[in-house]
């Protein structure tokens, strides 16, 4: 092609990158689209096809980058520039009143200026843009060490790829969240496709962005508010809070319009009092108001206690409260037998979640709010807190009710089987849910909240604390340890499930034999043979549990529960030294464990299998071998000791020599 003409392709892609980039501004962040749907896909496929036709002229802030394509391979730690601080509390006006007295104090003012923002309910994000353009993007993680979501973040349309005329580094902070519009779209379209609600929009804004594949996140309508900047180089910073919000709407970023400059405590209440009226109206949740010092030299000069600066506070509104009424009342039984009596409502939408059990605690606090089936009551539930019966509406109360009498025992809901199936399933070795020992099973299982491994991952805060014995640290830690076992592998996945006859050998067997769940879901009894290490009567076991309706609906909840892993490499590259040899390992080896043994044979291409058969290249007989060594002799299959396996892996080529027929 001539310099000409591809230089003039090259001027074309960069008017049409500069107008669709103002025309997404115009759309996302302004709200005042600029240009009718089809003229935009015009602009939109026009660019497409001239950086197809010349991928050079692809950069990374280029629209069509918006979806990466590919999935993220995980989400990996990112170190925050600056540390990313969370706020201190307030729950009433004395709470407020004493936050200003202390600013005030400590700056020696009578009257302090702040920044009242709306307290977004979604997820902090920190965008960092190196000379304009968006770089990465990190979840707040703990402050310091988010989670890479950048591929994802990109797919927000009011995120902005390039800033204009931002300093040489500057790091964004904002919220992404769902409006109720997307919320109850996203909803529609999950129970259309036969896959669960989501509760709320912070969940769903949640479950959006921690998508490995960012086509999903694309799907989703997340949008951001910008309220902040972290770590800025080579620029001049403002002077106030307010000018820095000001300075991001000029470089782009979507700033809320609810964001106002407040002078001291009487116009800050009156601004929190008018945005809690107009809160059911404004089409996305928050759930509180944050005020921040106004002066940017003030802030620095009142610092912050651990991560909480003390130049700003989120002032929460009061708790929600609904009236619901109670179906039925269930006891629960703890481990050591104490019943805890628990409401069963009509399910009522309060505080961001829907509530449909609710606690009574026990048979005291059941009498003294004299809670009867078939009552109105009013639950309560504020933020994080679990949510609670403040009273019965004795008004409401239909005739012929009768106080509720505590059972002196119910019946026993779990069977052994059960709980050591659950205890299996959360064992460090399959799943690896720290804290979910024998006693925390047994529990589950006995109270009901779980009947089905797949289970463990819809528990919430509030039933988790429903149980006897677990404090509401003891719960969230075990909800913590839940959701990180959301990310897991393929073979510790298939080794939880507990398939009779695949222990953790098989199961990595099956899962780089067949590199997905799927594949191996539909293998016949023939196919599955031909896994290494799986004889006829292993392979019908699989094939008969996944043919069971009850597994597969097991596994279909697990993974839209948000169980995931990452594609398995499929059985090794054929050009290592020891592809297509099977090797058995036997007794005990002196210089390394067992599996690291595995895992060095594996590394060099051969398939490592629990059993001796026909298929068997060789054997590595360690001390103290028993009849696997004897059964190897018996067939003819070549052995070797630990010395020459040893060896083996050393120069496996050499050894190979010695013992090829
Ligand atoms: C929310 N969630 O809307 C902050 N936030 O500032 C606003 N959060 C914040 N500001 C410093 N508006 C730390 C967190």
């Amino acid at each position: 092609m001539s310099s000409d003409a591809k230089l003039q392709a090259s001027a074309r892609a960069m008017a049409l990158r500069e107008a669709i980039g103002r025309h997404d501004h115009a759309y996302y962040v302004l709200d005042a689209p600029t240009v009718s749907d089809a003229a935009y896909d015009d602009l939109m496929r026009e660019l497409n096809s001239l950086e197809a036709a010349h991928p050079d002229l692809c950069t990374p802030d280029s629209p069509t980058q918006r979806v990466g394509g590919k999935p993220a391979s995980g989400f990996a730690p990112v170190r925050h520039g600056r540390a990313m601080l969370s706020l201190a509390n307030a729950f009433s006006e004395a709470d407020f009143a004493d936050f200003n007295r202390r600013v005030c104090e400590r700056l020696g003012r009578e009257d302090v200026a702040y920044v009242a923002e709306t307290k977004l309910d979604g997820l902090a994000i920190n965008l960092t843009y190196e000379n304009g353009t968006l770089v990465s993007a990190a979840t707040r993680g703990d402050g310091e060490v988010g989670e890479d979501v950048t591929a994802n973040i990109r797919t927000i349309g009011a995120v902005p790829l390039a800033l204009k005329g931002a300093p040489r580094l500057i790091e964004v902070r904002g919220e992404v969240y769902l409006p109720h519009e997307g919320f109850e779209a996203l909803n529609r379209a999950q129970l259309a496709s036969g896959a669960k609600a989501f509760a709320n929009p912070r969940n769903a804004a949640a479950g959006s962005l921690r998508q490995l594949d960012p086509a999903i996140t694309r799907a989703r309508p997340l949008t951001l508010y910008c309220y902040g900047i972290g770590q800025v180089e080579g620029g001049e910073l403002p002077q106030t809070h307010f000018e820095t919000l000001a300075w991001l709407r000029e470089m782009g970023c979507r700033v809320s319009p609810e964001s106002q400059r407040v002078n001291g405590q009487a116009e800050a209440l009156r601004y929190y009092r008018e945005i809690e009226a107009r809160r059911p109206h404004l089409g996305y949740d928050i759930d509180g108001v944050v005020f921040k010092v106004d002066r940017l030299d003030w802030q620095v000069e009142l610092g912050q206690v651990s991560r909480a600066p003390r130049w700003a506070i989120a002032y929460k509104f009061r708790p929600e409260e609904r009236e619901t009424r109670v179906l039925a009342i269930d006891v629960q039984v703890g481990r050591t037998g104490q019943l805890t009596p628990v409401a069963r409502l009509e399910p009522v939408f309060v505080g961001g979640v829907t509530v449909t059990n609710v606690t009574l605690h026990n048979a005291d606090e059941i009498a003294r709010k004299d809670v009867r089936v078939g009552d109105m009551v009013v639950v309560r539930r504020a933020g994080d807190v679990i949510p609670e019966v403040v009273g019965v509406v004795l008004d409401k109360r239909p005739p012929g009710t009768v106080p509720f009498e505590m059972p002196q025992a119910v019946p026993d809901q779990a069977d052994q089987q059960q709980i050591q199936a659950l205890i299996h399933f959360a064992s460090r070795r399959a799943m690896d849910i720290e804290g979910l020992g024998d006693k925390l099973a047994e529990q589950l299982l006995r109270s009901g909240l779980v009947q089905d491994p797949a289970d463990l991952y819809a528990l919430s805060l509030e039933q988790l604390v429903s149980l006897e014995r677990l404090g509401e640290k003891s719960a969230e830690n075990l909800l913590r340890a839940i959701d990180l076992s959301r990310t897991t592998t393929l073979p510790r996945l298939l080794h939880a499930l507990g398939i009779a006859e695949v222990g953790e050998a098989t199961a990595r067997q099956l899962a780089s034999h067949f590199g997905d769940l799927d594949a191996l879901a539909e293998a016949s009894v023939a196919m599955l043979e031909e896994v290494p290490d799986v004889g006829p009567i292993v392979a019908s076991k699989i094939a008969a549990y996944f043919a069971d309706d009850e597994h597969r609906e097991r596994v279909h909840r697990l993974r839209t529960l948000g169980v995931h892993w990452p594609a398995v490499t499929r059985a090794p590259a054929d050009n290592l030294p020891l592809t297509g040899w099977t090797v058995v390992l036997t007794g005990t080896l002196e210089s390394m464990g067992r599996e690291q043994a595995s895992e060095q044979l594996a590394a060099l291409g051969a398939k490592v299998s629990g059993s001796v058969s026909k298929k068997t290249s060789l054997v590595v007989v360690g001390a103290d071998a028993g009849s696997k060594a004897r059964k190897a002799a018996e067939l003819g299959i070549p052995t070797i000791d630990e010395e020459r396996f040893s060896a083996l892996l050393a120069a496996p080529a050499e050894v190979l020599q010695t013992l090829r027929p």
